[in-house]
């Protein structure tokens, strides 16, 4: 029989069972939000109810099948004029309601515990994904500066991830994201391609039909 006396100091401090690496600057932090659920839950209520989800128009046209909206200082929108991030929310010309303090401490808890100390995120992408719905392969590249990660928090439905290589054409890795994970893609990964496959009808306890991401970035 073996003994090791740092066995439980190693499950405690790094949780090595729940920290995916899927390159050499990403991971996938299974659960990592599930201790912080609920306050996730209502902040997203108050969020809605200042900044509505709504369907953006891309560059090109197309209404994209995710619903959208924003917290933090800046925003993320698409129109006709192309991608970009403001301040205010379109629909109403308001700033977008702050980031939830809730938000706040899990983007920074889960960056830190993918290896990225310091995340101080100001903008929060929220997305509702319905059956059917799905993002094709992209990248997130909007942001001013590529030095900060991109903190990715998937809550209801099971969505299978996509994630690529730094072009287009790279073979991408399906990696099942349920309830409570989160992806941290930075450093050598930041600019990798990503996307979600189109989502399945599996009805979640809390959230019924539908995928809420949580995408925060430091955009500014
Ligand atoms: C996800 N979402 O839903 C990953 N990026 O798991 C994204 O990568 C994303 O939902 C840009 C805009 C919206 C998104
Ligand atoms: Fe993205």
């Amino acid at each position: 029989m073996t003994f090791d006396l740092f066995s439980d100091d190693l499950e405690d401090a790094a949780s090595p069972r729940d920290k995916e690496a899927i390159g050499p600057g990403a991971s996938v932090l299974r659960g990592f939000a599930l201790p912080c659920v609920d306050e996730l839950l209502s902040g997203l209520r108050e969020v809605e109810q200042r900044a509505a989800f709504r369907h953006l128009v891309t560059p090109g046209g197309f209404t994209m099948s995710v619903a959208m909206t924003n917290c933090g200082r800046l925003g993320w929108i698409s129109d006709r004029r192309g991608y970009r991030y403001g301040e205010h929310d379109p629909e109403t010309g308001l700033p977008w309601p702050a980031m939830p303090a809730a938000f706040v401490r899990l983007a920074q808890a889960s960056a830190a515990e993918a290896g990225f100390g310091g995340f101080e995120p100001d903008a929060c992408l929220v997305n509702r994904y319905e059956p059917g719905t799905r993002l094709s392969l992209h990248q997130d590249k909007d942001e001013r500066d590529y030095g900060a990660p991109i903190v990715s928090v998937s809550l209801g439905m099971p969505a299978t991830f996509l994630f690529g290589g730094l072009a287009r054409s790279d073979k991408a890795a399906r990696i099942p994201l349920v309830h409570g994970d989160v992806v941290v893609w930075g450093g050598p990964d930041r600019l990798r391609y990503h996307g979600v496959l189109p989502l399945e009808d599996r009805p979640h306890a809390l959230l019924g039909s539908r995928r809420i991401n949580l995408t925060f970035r430091k955009a500014g």
